[in-house]
């Protein structure tokens, strides 16, 4: 069922498979403080390829927001979306604004360049990287140890949503292939920093909970 509207806060529902992408978004709604609703999707079934989702996200993929039932998708989209929905949160820098501009770079270099970059990586993919818009893991690396140096944060002082996006993706692949992220400059310290934010951890015992759930309701 949908979540409910009132007049001060809009209805937002995440449609949301635990150990997904989807993760970054529930952390998202964590540090928002907002209220949400959860509608969990099995992806080992595929449910996430049932009509009424794809009706939704015609990729038939996770995350997927909606607001007052209006549907959002692509993490990089939902997270810029939902910080500025909710601006009280300062988790967007103001708009026009230097700051502005590199959070939008960070946004978009954690799914359009480190995802793919990381998944050749993984895969063995050979591309040319003049001709692929991700370059390579090597210069992805570079480019994150240029980011990190100004820390505390990838915007400097100010925590934000390109954190969620960038900084959740390392979070994963570094909690499984650590070994290939080694060599950045001041990204241990970084991970730390992240590991350590309340919503993120708040977060994570909801991801397991569900997880719990679909696997204790799949044998
Ligand atoms: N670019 C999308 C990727 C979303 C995505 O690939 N989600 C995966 C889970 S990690 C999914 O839903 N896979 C199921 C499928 O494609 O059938 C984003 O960042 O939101």
């Amino acid at each position: 069922m949908p979540a409910r509207s009132t007049d001060r806060s809009p209805a937002v529902t995440l449609y949301f498979a635990p150990r997904s992408r989807a993760s970054r978004a529930l952390w998202l709604l964590e540090e928002l403080g907002i209220a949400y609703e959860l509608h969990v999707i099995d992806l080992s079934p595929n449910d996430q390829k049932d009509a009424e989702i794809l009706a939704l996200n015609p990729m038939g993929k996770v995350p997927i927001v909606t607001i007052d039932g209006y549907p959002i998708w692509e993490s990089a989209a939902i997270t810029a979306h939902l910080c500025d929905v909710f601006p009280e949160a300062g988790l967007a820098p103001r708009l026009a604004t230097s700051a502005r501009a590199d959070y939008y770079r960070w946004l978009s270099f954690g799914t359009a360049v480190m995802e793919p970059a990381f998944m050749d990586l993984m895969k063995k993919t050979e591309v040319d990287p003049a001709q692929a818009g991700w370059g390579d893991f090597a210069s992805v690396k570079h480019a994150l140890g240029v980011g990190l140096a100004r820390g505390p944060w990838l915007l400097g002082d100010q925590f934000s949503g390109a954190d969620i996006i960038t900084g959740g993706a390392l979070d994963y692949f570094t909690m499984w292939a650590s070994d290939h992220f080694a060599d950045i400059p001041g990204l241990g310290a970084y991970l730390k920093r992240l590991r350590a934010r309340p919503a993120l951890l708040r977060a994570r015992e909801i991801d397991q909970e569900v997880h719990d759930r679909l696997q204790k309701a799949g044998t």
